[in-house]
């Protein structure tokens, strides 16, 4: 081993070291409602060196990346033996994702990937590109991951960027070793963003949806859907029906889709979202939250005007700039709860909670009043209840 290989090796592990281990922080001022903390969870550079580098000087003397990392992001979680584990959407710089566990004891900071990758057994279409996958435990005892599948779009030969999405699906007992099912089947073009219910319903699996005509757009279908599978391993949906819907001058004006699998809590599910809509710049993702029936899972109860996550500082700028997406949460047995938000498809973050702040939130934040006069209106109560109590001495 040359000197330098060897100079530039201990400098790239004690680079690599120094990053998985350092400390996290909850920063100090946020809005009662969740807290981000201060460093991202993972990125690119948390990816282990030999999944980059030839550490073999004889075949690699410049201590080159030979495999490149682009982002690491968009995770699914899940608590699992006491760790919090998340199945990331690790991004080549040959821009296909892949799967991968990371691991941490505490769900704020120190997450370290396991030594390989998931290994993803593909069905008799095999996958071009996988991505955000949604993780559920299921009361009849599997862990289910569902995902985005992507794959050319035949039909269009001519057009090298048409693909087709569809719900992959795969299900495992200890995220080491993974069961691919079929497709999921349905009567929409496209399929992204679908999620599966924790529990049965009516004795049926619950899969949120999230109908769409194109790729990117989601043309006349969109929204939130709801359908019913009696079995997992043949999944088909033949009737969706729209849980939350696309809303003219809301966050969710061009499309939305469910997050994680809702959180179960005593008042109802919790539901954690991103809504789209256009601007001048480009697309702006942010997250928002609902709430649905325990009875059934499909009807909102309570709906949060606005935003519940945005994008802020540098979570603004990234391979795709102006997004926050989740599909990932956790709630403890304490009742804590960690979101995991990737910021504009390039990282991820983690922000805390607990089911106790979330439930406030989601019941006693005004929904979105629609028009400007209506939300002015909504304020003045506000300010209005404020100014009284102060005259009262308050
Ligand atoms: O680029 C933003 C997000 O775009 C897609 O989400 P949706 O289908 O709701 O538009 C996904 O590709 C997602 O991974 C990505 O973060």
């Amino acid at each position: 081993m040359t000197s330098e290989f060897h100079n530039r090796l201990s400098q790239l592990q004690s680079r690599h070291r120094d990053l998985i281990e350092r400390p996290n922080h909850a920063v100090e001022h946020h809005n009662g409602i969740y807290r981000r903390w201060a460093n991202p969870v993972l990125t690119a550079e948390h990816v282990p060196l030999d999944w980059r580098y030839d550490l073999d000087p004889a075949t690699n003397p410049f201590l080159m990346e030979r495999l490149g990392i682009n982002a690491a992001f968009n995770a699914g979680a899940i608590q699992h033996d006491g760790k919090y584990l998340l199945v990331a959407r690790v991004e080549g710089v040959d821009r296909k994702s892949f799967f991968a566990v990371a691991e941490s004891a505490g769900g704020v900071d120190r997450f370290r990937f396991w030594d390989y990758p998931v290994t993803l057994p593909q069905t008799d279409e095999p996958d071009t590109n996988v991505y955000d996958m949604r993780l559920t435990r299921h009361e009849d005892g599997w862990i289910y991951g569902l995902f985005c599948t992507e794959r050319k779009d035949r039909s269009r030969p001519d057009d090298a960027s048409a693909a087709v999405a569809q719900c992959g699906i795969v299900r495992t007992r200890d995220l080491e070793t993974w069961e691919r099912l079929p497709d999921l089947v349905t009567n929409s073009g496209q399929q992204r963003n679908v999620v599966l219910h924790p529990e049965f319903v009516n004795g049926k699996y619950g899969l949120y949806t999230r109908p769409q005509d194109g790729f990117i757009s989601v043309g006349s279908g969109g929204g939130i859907g709801w359908g019913l599978t009696d079995d997992m391993t043949r999944a088909r949906i033949d009737e969706e029906v729209i849980v939350d819907g696309k809303l003219y001058h809301t966050i969710k004006e061009v499309k939305n889709g469910q997050g994680p699998a809702p959180i179960k809590t005593t008042k109802g599910w919790l539901h954690l979202a991103h809504g789209v809509r256009n601007t001048a710049a480009g697309l702006r993702y942010v997250l928002y939250m609902f709430m649905t029936a325990l009875d059934k899972p499909w009807q909102v109860t309570h709906a949060p005007g606005g935003h519940f996550i945005a994008p802020k500082a540098g979570e603004r700028v990234g391979d795709v700039s102006n997004v926050v997406f989740s599909n990932g949460w956790i709630a403890n047995d304490r009742g804590d709860v960690f979101i995991y938000y990737a910021s504009s498809d390039t990282r991820l973050h983690v922000a805390t909670s607990s089911i106790e702040r979330l439930l406030d939130y989601v019941t006693n934040t005004p929904p979105d009043a629609l028009t400007s006069a209506a939300c002015a209106a909504q304020r003045t109560e506000l300010i209005r209840k404020n100014l009284a109590l102060k005259d009262a001495g308050n």
